[in-house]
């Protein structure tokens, strides 16, 4: 059995839309009703794991959900064509696409029953992503079938549990046991704090991991004020490597001393304010990264291009790989359409180590099959959605008919 790390990038929808939902999220609110390009959008994602590939790396998906969400419309008494415009709104989001968000993994070396665990995560604080769990949980539990996993429910509310993207894991290799770090918020000025601890404990506790080997860090007030919503605005790790600002954390030298400790041969890169502020960090999207391991060894940081365009995060970086750092390798991508409702390149992706022969086929993509996509997503996607007008009755039907048409190319239509 050989352990790989899989990204798995969430499809983004054909009801992409700039509806302005997320508080505290300063592109969402920035762009709120401005008009999205959901077939660009898309296509910019799958030209990310084209990329990927491209780096040989293994590439998965998750798909799309049916939207607008008629079931959580009915369990609030109202349909799509009467309830209030936040709540239609709300109901057609396409925040799925944000993959990170979708589950908390434990891989199976960190595990005491040895087993790869996965926690749905309910995202309650906002009501536009507290409807995704159902129908991430079903392709979670059909991607990931095997005894090699154990795919879980739901924290219960009110433990806000954002997943994946409050989650870090240091380790020698990916398939070694390692340090498993959640990041909580408590406050964060005029914003919520979207990940409460009660609900990293629970996850902890269900995944069987060594409470030794395990961190709880909160995450710094000032960060969630400055716009990280989650800490991997923030923060990034890889390996034995963590990639953070300096003030991502509420007490960066316990966290850092902790880590050491665990893991000696942790290795820091802190990007001190006084070269990048907070505020550039965010509007960059510099740590919203993925930070991978190159098949031909070193670590290549995939990032957006809104971090190439921002000279303070690019000085930086230059120096960073011209010198001894780490991060060897920089590959700026285009996924701007993602970025102007708050979601980088390590938004849209959720890492999991496994085997990827215990993986549902279905669920992994080759050069191949990404184009199989994306000619579903030229055929059917829409090529603009005015959040203001998303009721128009074509709109409903093209959203719906373009995931069928998705879901019938991948033969995964028990999903529909
Ligand atoms: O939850 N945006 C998402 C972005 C999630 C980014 N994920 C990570 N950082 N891992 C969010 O705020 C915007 C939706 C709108 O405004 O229509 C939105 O939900």
């Amino acid at each position: 059995m050989s352990l790989k790390e899989i990204n798995f990038d969430g499809i983004i929808g054909p009801s992409h839309n700039y509806a302005g939902l997320s508080l505290g999220n300063l592109a969402s609110a920035r762009n709120a009703g401005h008009v999205s390009q959901p077939r660009a959008a898309a296509l910019q994602g799958l030209a990310k794991m084209r990329a990927n590939i491209a780096l040989g790396l293994t590439q998965g998906i998750l798909l799309p959900q049916d939207r607008p969400n008629t079931g959580w419309l009915d369990s609030l008494s109202t349909d799509f064509d009467t309830a209030e415009p936040h709540v239609r709104a709300c109901s057609f989001s396409a925040s799925s696409m944000w993959a990170a968000n979708a589950a908390t993994v434990s891989p199976a070396p960190d595990t005491t029953d040895g087993k790869c665990h996965l926690t749905v995560a309910n995202l309650v604080t906002m009501p536009h992503r507290s409807h995704e769990w159902p129908g991430t949980l079903a392709q979670l539990r059909l991607a990931f079938a095997g005894t090699a996993f154990a795919v879980h429910g739901p924290v219960p509310a009110p433990f806000g549990d954002e997943g994946a993207a409050n989650h870090m894991r240091l380790c020698a290799s990916h398939d070694t046991p390692g340090v498993e770090v959640f990041v909580y918020g408590r406050s964060g000025g005029p914003y919520p704090a979207r990940q409460h601890i009660e609900a990293s404990k629970a996850v902890a506790r269900r995944h069987w991991l060594d409470m030794e080997r395990t961190l709880f860090v909160q995450q710094s007030e000032e960060a969630i004020a400055a716009g990280a919503f989650h800490n991997d605005v923030v923060a990034v790790a890889n390996e034995r490597v963590l990639f953070t600002h300096e003030n991502a954390f509420a007490d960066k030298e316990a966290f850092y001393a902790d880590l050491r400790r665990l893991m000696p041969e942790a290795e820091i890169v802190e990007v001190p304010a006084s070269r990048v502020s907070l505020a550039d960090a965010i509007t960059s999207y510099l740590f919203n990264a993925q930070l991978v391991t190159l098949p031909g060894g070193g670590m290549a940081l995939i990032l957006p291009t809104e971090a190439r365009d921002t000279p303070s995060v690019w000085n930086w970086l230059q120096e960073h790989v011209a010198g001894n750092g780490p991060i060897r390798r920089l590959e700026p991508v285009d996924v701007r359409q993602s970025m102007a409702n708050g979601g980088g390149p390590a938004c849209l992706r959720l890492r999991v180590v496994c085997d990827p022969t215990s993986v549902d086929p279905r669920f992994l993509v080759d050069a191949t099959r990404l184009a199989a996509i994306e000619a579903v997503v030229a055929a059917h996607w829409p090529e603009t959605i005015d959040a203001s007008a998303i009721n128009a009755p074509t709109l409903v039907t093209q959203v719906r008919a373009a995931r069928r048409a998705l879901l019938e190319a991948l033969g995964l239509e028990e999903l529909v």
